[in-house]
């Protein structure tokens, strides 16, 4: 399939480690895909659903202990501490390889090595990057073939380049305690054992896209982060690009594939989808901020998902979608998961196998981070720039996260320097995504925090001298929360579709076509300038309260700001020290 000597050296090298029983190269034909499918199903790694209901569809279920990233098990191994500085864990290169090896040694007895050749970006597009995964699992194979663009395509684009990302995993044991996700910026490489989940093992998406481009972009220039990339196209035809970065299952999936509400639907508004989780962002050359999907799929929250929350999610899971630990409807072979309808099968298995029959004393049916892959071209929505290989010029970039009281419904930033700031005091309630506790506020800096593959204090550095470069044609900045809660602890802002209604104050903000009240914290919209027409519970004083800025709150807020800023040290650009002045100063005078 190739002659390129780095490639097959590797593969060399890894099955002498692995000891497979065979190796097959990844070609990407159906043929070769519907083979693994019938030997996944045979061996139950693979559940086939109702091909009527559910054409192309499995069930595959990972192992109890493994259903999230394993946060604490995952490091950025570089010669330098500082290199990955205060908020990733840490080991240095030779002692992660050296850990690793005798864990891979002959964890592939047995088995079928698979390599996967995959292209980030569409095939052959100079933004594009190459990577090549070795697996032991044919889940990994047929979600990776669902998540990116892989097969023979991308060698023959790959050539005898040596620029590619080398990416090892195996499932070896799924053992807890010998689990490590390791990434080598160094290297150019990413090595994964003991795990089977998603996020731990679908090298392309967090390990690559994120961890290792997060550092090829600081070397090239450009940005990868963990947005979701939407066009908002108006009744005359033109489109406005917003990204977004919010923390692991806090709406960036369902953000991306809003469905207008009557009062702008009617008017002929439409959202288009680019992307539901990375973007990678870049100068083109007329100066403005472009922004590409590396993926070519979704691996969504299944939980909540629903015709009413995300129809065009839904529509991505009705065809050649892989299902994650959701409930198993034995009526019609079926899914099901909490949050899709009220009907909880009576004939059904758990997420774990186990028999559930829609019993809620037994616990829930689906795992709270059960997910789909799901092709990006199933989405009704898909943008029609989703295959651009320039990507679409940005006009916006959204931070947020899940806030219950301190942040307001929507600010924008004085300037790009201030947006660095409101992204790198990003702080939200931990989900189901990652193991650990859930519901515990921490800083998460621009959605980064478990994936940026170097020094974060580098990194924002990084983004200021890109809006240094930008300029005058930098996306203005904005911070959201659509999780603020009243005493009871119910959502105020209804969200959803209804998130449009502030997409569209900040597009009037970027065309200068609105006013705003400077704050504190920043630009608010006036609160009669957020269009609430057709909403049932909410007045002007509910989004007036919505927008409140609290004394207290945010005194506390500037203390813990600056006690996460401490852990920098000098690698804290002078500038964000500045910001965090000026925002007390500002609040002082409440
Ligand atoms: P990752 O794939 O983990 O990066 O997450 P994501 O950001 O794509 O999250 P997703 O869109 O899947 O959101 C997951 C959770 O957020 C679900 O429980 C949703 O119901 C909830 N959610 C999304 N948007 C809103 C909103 O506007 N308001 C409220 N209250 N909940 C929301
Ligand atoms: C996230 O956790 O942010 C995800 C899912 O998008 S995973 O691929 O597991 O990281
Ligand atoms: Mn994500």
């Amino acid at each position: 399939m190739t002659t390129n000597k780095t490639l097959l050296a590797w593969v060399d090298e890894c099955k002498a480690l692995l000891k497979p029983d065979s190796v097959m190269w990844i070609d990407g034909s159906e043929e070769q895909l519907n083979k693994l499918r019938a030997e996944g199903e045979a061996t139950g790694e693979m559940i086939k659903l109702n091909q009527e209901k559910l054409p192309g569809c499995y069930l595959h279920r990972s192992a109890v202990n493994d259903v999230a990233r394993v946060e604490g098990r995952t490091f950025i191994c570089t010669e330098k501490e500082e290199d990955a500085g205060p908020t990733n864990n840490w080991m240095q290169t030779q002692k992660a390889y050296d850990l690793l090896r005798p864990i891979f040694d002959g964890a592939m007895k047995g088995r079928t090595m698979y390599v996967i050749p995959y292209s980030m970006g569409p095939v052959g597009s100079k933004f594009s990057k190459i990577g090549i995964e070795i697996t032991d699992s044919i889940y990994v194979v047929l979600s990776m073939d669902i998540m990116t663009r892989i097969g023979q395509k991308v060698l023959d684009v790959l050539g005898d380049s040596n620029d590619w990302v080398r990416g090892l995993h195996s499932k070896a044991e799924l053992d807890e305690e010998k689990r490590y996700i390791c990434h080598f910026p160094e290297d150019n490489a990413i090595w994964s054992v003991n795990s089977g989940y998603g996020g731990n093992v679908l090298l392309g998406k967090k390990c690559f896209a994120l961890r290792i481009a997060s550092n090829q972009g600081r070397r090239e220039g450009w940005m990868a982060e963990h947005m979701l990339i939407l066009g908002i196209e108006d009744p005359q035809g033109n489109v406005s690009y917003i990204t977004a970065a919010f923390p692991s299952a806090c709406g960036k999936t369902n953000l991306a594939m809003l469905i207008p509400p009557e009062v702008y639907a009617k008017k002929g508004y439409k959202v288009w989808c680019v992307g539901d989780d990375i973007a990678w962002l870049r100068i083109g050359p007329d100066g403005r901020l472009y922004a590409i999907n590396p993926e070519n799929g979704f691996f969504g929250v299944a939980p909540g998902t629903n015709a009413k929350s995300n129809h065009n999610a839904l529509e991505s899971t009705r065809k050649n979608a892989i299902f994650t630990n959701v409930v198993q409807n034995l009526d019609d072979n079926t899914v099901w998961w909490e949050g899709l309808d009220k009907n909880p099968p009576k004939n059904s298995l758990n997420w774990k196998g186990e028999v559930w029959n829609g019993d809620e004393s037994k616990g829930k049916g689906a795992h709270p981070n059960s997910r789909f892959t799901a092709p990006a071209k199933n989405c009704p929505c898909i943008s029609p720039e989703f295959e651009n290989a320039d990507g679409v010029p940005v006009s916006a970039i959204l931070f947020g996260g899940r806030r219950a009281k301190t942040a307001p419904l929507v600010y924008q930033s004085f300037d790009w320097a201030h947006g660095v700031f409101v992204g790198s005091i990003m702080a939200s309630e931990t989900t189901a995504a990652a193991t650990g506790a859930v519901g515990v506020v921490r800083r998460d800096p621009m959605a980064m925090l478990p994936f940026c593959g170097y020094n974060m204090g580098d990194y924002w550095a990084h983004w200021l001298e890109m809006g240094e470069k930008l300029g005058d044609k930098a996306p203005k900045i904005f911070n959201v929360n659509w999780f603020r809660t009243d005493d009871e602890g119910h959502f105020i802002w209804p969200g959803f579709g209804d998130n449009m209604r502030v997409l569209m104050w900040m597009l009037a903000r970027c065309k200068g076509e609105v006013d705003a009240v400077e704050t504190a914290i920043g630009y608010e919209p006036k609160p009669e300038d957020i269009n609430i027409e057709g909403l049932e519970d909410v007045t002007v004083d509910t989004v007036r309260d919505l927008l409140s800025v609290d004394k207290a709150l945010w005194e506390a807020e500037a203390d813990g700001i600056a006690e996460f800023y401490a852990k920098f040290g000098d690698k804290l650009p002078k500038k964000l020290a500045e910001e965090l002045q000026g925002l007390r100063d500002r609040v002082a005078k409440l």
